[in-house]
C-alpha cells in the first residue's frame, strides 16, 4: 500500500482507493472492480461525501427489513470483501443472516480467497464456493448460489450489485436491501430498499440501526411505513443537482 500522508485533504477517498488495489493485487477484485469503484467515487463526490439524511432513513428502513427476515441473506462480492468484511461479519452476527459470496466475474480462486478474508474476520459457514442452485433467468455463473443461502433467503442485502442480478433477485419474489452510490442505477431503482451511500458507511449506519430497533416490532413498522423508495431516490438525485448547480 502506498503511503498516504494523513494530513493529505482527500485521504479517506484516497485510503479507500488504496484498499481497493490492495485487494486487486491480492486476488480479491475483479479488474472491473476498480472501474465501479471509480464510478461510485464520482456519485459519492456529487453526494458531498458525506451520508445524506435520505440514506439514514433507508438505512433504518433496511434494518427493519433485516430484523423482520426469517433467512436473511448478505451477498458479498470482491470490492465488498476488499473494503469492510469485518462490517459484514458484524451486520452478520447482529441480524443472524448468512454470508455467501457472489460473484458476477466468478472465479474458484476469487471466491475461496474471498471466503477466506471473511472467515479472518470471524465468518463461520461463508457459503458460495459450492452452489447447487441457480437465480432464474441469469445464465451461466452469474446465477450460481446456493440453496441454503441466497436461493431460500426471504431478504437479501446487495451492496454493489449488478442491475441484473438485481432484478433476477426480486423476480424471484425476495425483498432486497441495495447499497449502491448510484440513485439511477437498475440495482437502486428496483430493490425494496435503497441504500445511496458509500459501503463502509452505509453497513456501520444498518448495523448501528439494528441495534438500535432490535425486539421494537413498533418502530421498524414505522422505519418501514415512513420509507418511499421512490422519494427517497429523487430527493438523493435533488441534492446532486444542487450540488452540481453550486447551491
Ligand atoms: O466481484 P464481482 O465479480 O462480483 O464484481 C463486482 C462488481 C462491482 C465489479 C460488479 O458487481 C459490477 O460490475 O457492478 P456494477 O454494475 O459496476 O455496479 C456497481 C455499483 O456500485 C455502481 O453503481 C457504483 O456506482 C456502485 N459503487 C461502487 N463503489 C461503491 C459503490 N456503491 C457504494 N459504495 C462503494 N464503495
Amino acid at each position: 500500500m502506498s503511503e498516504i500522508p494523513k494530513t493529505h485533504s482527500r485521504y479517506a477517498s484516497l485510503a479507500l482507493r488504496e484498499r481497493l488495489v490492495d485487494g486487486f493485487l491480492s486476488g480479491l477484485v475483479a479488474p472491473q472492480g476498480l472501474i465501479a469503484h471509480g464510478r461510485g467515487e464520482m456519485f459519492y463526490y456529487l453526494l458531498g461525501e458525506r451520508t445524506t439524511k435520505e440514506a439514514r432513513a433507508a438505512a433504518r428502513a433496511g434494518a427493519a427489513l433485516l430484523l423482520g427476515a426469517e433467512h436473511p441473506v448478505i451477498s458479498v462480492n470482491g470490492n465488498v470483501a476488499a473494503l469492510c468484511p469485518g462490517d459484514v461479519v458484524r451486520l452478520a452476527d447482529a441480524t443472524g443472516a448468512r454470508i455467501e459470496v457472489g460473484l458476477f466475474h466468478r472465479s474458484d480462486d476469487r471466491l475461496s480467497k474471498i471466503q477466506t478474508v471473511l472467515e479472518e474476520h470471524g465468518a463461520k459457514d461463508v457459503l458460495g464456493f459450492l452452489p447447487d442452485a441457480s437465480i432464474p433467468s441469469l445464465e451461466g455463473p452469474r446465477g450460481m448460489c446456493t440453496r441454503d443461502g441466497i436461493f431460500s433467503a426471504d431478504v437479501v442485502l446487495v451492496p454493489l450489485e449488478d442491475g441484473d442480478r438485481a432484478e433476477a433477485l426480486v423476480s424471484m419474489g425476495k425483498k432486497t436491501i441495495a447499497v449502491d452510490l448510484n440513485p439511477m442505477s437498475r440495482t437502486s431503482r428496483m430493490s425494496t430498499v435503497s441504500i445511496v451511500d458509500e459501503v463502509t458507511h452505509a453497513l456501520p449506519e444498518l448495523l448501528s440501526c439494528v441495534e438500535d430497533m432490535d425486539g421494537d416490532a413498533e418502530e421498524c413498522a414505522r422505519a418501514l411505513s415512513r420509507y418511499d423508495r421512490d422519494e427517497n431516490l429523487r430527493q438523493v438525485m435533488a441534492r446532486i443537482g444542487e450540488n452540481l448547480a453550486g447551491r
